[in-house]
């Protein structure tokens, strides 16, 4: 009956009357009226107007760009939208852009399906079409690149936030670059950068976020997890989006791009790896150590056996009772 309803009122750009479904589809008003509640708590966005009857407004099924549009209030990340039914990497995609003149900064390159996604360090970036919203955006920011550390753990911070508001889950930052939900990962996020000398020509960052999966391959099952496994529900692909791109904005225009104190303060309330053990590599020595907190330059403060702080600012961290 769902389905039913939703090719009828795809089919039809207006309003369609709660009459006229019911006497195509032979079913009572009584039963399109709890049809459409149920497809609203599957994600798709329908209007009703009394004496008007209903109109489909989005579907969560896939990323589509009228949609992501219709959602989004930003002025620069995303003003130029690009959306791919599928794509080899959408960080590499942009990063073909960005050598171009022509691509401006705050393109949003989002993705339906890669087929090589990538994850850090030549990992891979695993999720089946529709399964997750990937997408990279590309700044020309004014920076030294040493002053590009900041652009992952902002971005962190906003889709955390971003995440929490939508779904009301109680989603957590993973140092440096993962949103995690009790023990499993929820959000990957990779920045690359092209820089010559002491100048950023572009960093593009890539976020991939786990929603429609209700399973996952084998090798990443005790480790990964989704909206859909965590809520039980579908949420708006295209509205998520909007809403992490929204956050992503106000938090790079509030901060100006800095790790200021106020948004160490907040990442630091986010972040699931301070207060835990962790081990980390410091050339060929596997150091351990209690995470105590975040530095101002996005680095991780460690405290070790002797009392001593080490700062810790890139490479694996692995924290106990996480992955
Ligand atoms: C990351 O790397 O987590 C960064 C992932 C960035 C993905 C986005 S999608 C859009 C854009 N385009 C791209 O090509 N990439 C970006 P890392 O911290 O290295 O974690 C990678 C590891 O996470 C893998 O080795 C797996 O163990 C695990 N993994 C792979 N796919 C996953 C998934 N869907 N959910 C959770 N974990 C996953």
């Amino acid at each position: 009956m769902q389905d039913k309803i939703l090719k009828f009122l795809s089919n039809n750009d207006g309003y369609v009357s709660g009459q006229d479904i019911s006497s195509s589809l032979g079913v009572s008003r009584q039963a399109i009226w709890k049809s459409i509640n149920a497809l609203k708590e599957r994600g798709y966005k329908i209007d009703s107007v009394r004496n008007k009857g209903y109109r489909l407004v989005s579907s969560p099924e896939y990323l589509n760009e009228s949609s992501i549009k219709s959602y989004m209030k930003n002025k620069i990340i995303g003003k130029n939208l690009i959306v791919l039914d599928s794509v080899n990497s959408t960080n590499d995609y942009l990063k073909k852009l960005g050598s171009e003149q022509n691509c401006e900064s705050g393109t949003v390159v989002a993705a339906r399906e890669q087929n090589k996604g990538k994850g850090r360090l030549g990992r891979v970036w695993q999720a089946k079409k529709d399964d997750c919203v990937m997408f990279s955006f590309l700044l020309r920011p004014n920076i030294a690149p040493s002053e590009v550390a900041s652009i992952t753990p902002l971005a962190g911070l906003a889709v955390c936030k971003a995440i929490r508001e939508y779904t009301k889950l109680d989603c957590m930052i993973k140092w440096p670059n993962d949103i995690i939900v009790g023990r499993k990962k929820l959000v990957g996020i990779l920045t690359e950068m092209s820089a010559e000398f002491d100048a950023v020509e572009y960093v593009i960052t890539g976020i991939g976020i786990n929603v429609d999966q209700a399973v996952f391959p084998e090798e990443i099952a005790h480790k990964a997890t989704s909206i859909l496994l965590e809520t039980g529900r579908h949420i708006n692909k295209s509205e998520i989006l909007a809403c992490v791109l929204g956050n992503i904005e106000n938090e790079f225009i509030k901060n100006d791009l800095k790790l200021t104190p106020a948004s160490i303060a907040e990442y630091s309330d986010m972040c699931a790896t301070i207060g835990r053990s962790v081990t980390f590599q410091r050339g060929t020595r596997r150091i351990s150590g209690m995470a105590v907190g975040i530095e101002a330059d996005g680095e991780l403060k460690v405290m070790l056996s002797d009392g001593s702080i080490c700062k810790v600012s890139s490479g694996e961290v692995t924290v106990q009772g996480i992955y």
